[in-house]
């Protein structure tokens, strides 16, 4: 039986972050950082069942071509991917009466939609690129005994070798997308890759203003990189732990992202939201159609 601080829910019964209750998602969950995206998402369904919102998670359920859809924001960073994927999984998998967990588990399908910045030049501001691969340049799935069952080793190792002597505090964790998912998002619209996932914004993605960093020609090397026709394509902020904790739960999860900055050129795309939506439809459309 799991204790009430280890599953803490509230008083109406629903999971302590995302204030859900069992029942209350599908099977096919859209993660999203930004809470506002959420409002655009449920603009383009039907048959909607609720809104409920608490702190940055804000959750809808409805329908797109007839296919029940949750959607959830995240926020930013890998700490919320932590919370979010767990309280999802209890939702379905552990009995919230019994606090037992449940004997037939149910796989979810997880596609987060995202921003991020390119890391090559011929990936311009305005591409999608789908995550092949997520490179975790946090630690998060270093606390889970599992980890070691759910990483790719060959791209671990490489990618401890591009960042040489850093590995101190740099211990970068490999997790391939769900191979389902990619064949339904992949296209001749979107590029593909190897995405890092940094625990920061700033230095952690090489961004100088007043504090400087330690591993000067980082975004240089990860351009550089390429093994067996792999490319790293882009920096965000969260799909590691997701395919990480989705491979470890047993579930399917996949993140495609909107170019919003092409770091090795310079420039930025800061009327980025109308792209968003043309990406969400994209999303919309493969996982309901699968054409
Ligand atoms: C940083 O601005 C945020 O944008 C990116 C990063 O991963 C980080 O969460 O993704 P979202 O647009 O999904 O939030």
């Amino acid at each position: 039986m799991i204790s009430d601080s280890e599953l803490i829910l509230n008083p109406d019964g629903s999971v302590f972050h995302l204030h859900l209750k069992p029942g209350q998602i599908a099977n096919t969950i859209i993660l999203v950082g930004d809470p506002n995206r959420v409002d655009v998402i449920k603009s383009m369904f039907t048959d909607i069942e609720y809104q409920i919102a608490n702190r940055e998670y804000v959750s809808t359920t409805g329908k797109f071509n007839d296919t029940r859809i949750t959607v959830v924001s995240t926020g930013v960073g890998i700490g919320n991917i932590d919370i979010v994927m767990n309280e999802l999984d209890a939702l379905v998998n552990i009995d919230f009466e019994s606090r037992e967990i449940k004997k037939e588990k149910k796989k979810l399908e997880f596609i987060r939609i995202g921003t991020s910045g390119s890391l090559q030049k011929d990936i311009p501001v305005n591409s999608y690129v789908i995550s092949e691969k997520s490179a975790g340049f946090d630690n998060l799935l270093y606390f889970y005994e599992d980890e070691g069952k759910v990483v790719n080793e060959e791209f671990r190792r490489l990618l401890r070798i591009l960042i040489g002597g850093h590995s101190i505090f740099l211990n970068p964790y490999v997790v391939d997308a769900s191979e389902k998912l990619l064949d339904q998002l992949k296209s001749k619209e979107a590029f593909s890759g190897i995405t890092i996932t940094s625990p920061g914004f700033y230095v952690p993605q090489g961004r100088e203003l007043r504090l400087s960093k330690k591993l000067k020609d980082i975004n240089q090397k990860l351009s550089d990189f390429e093994y067996h026709g792999y490319k790293i394509t882009n920096y965000e902020m969260e799909s590691s732990a997701l395919y990480g904790l989705a491979k470890m739960l047993g579930h399917e999860a996949i993140a495609i992202c909107l170019v919003i900055a092409n770091r090795l050129n310079n420039q930025a795309n800061e009327n980025y939201r109308d792209n968003v939506k043309e990406l969400i439809a994209y999303v919309l459309h493969k996982i309901t159609n699968h054409d």
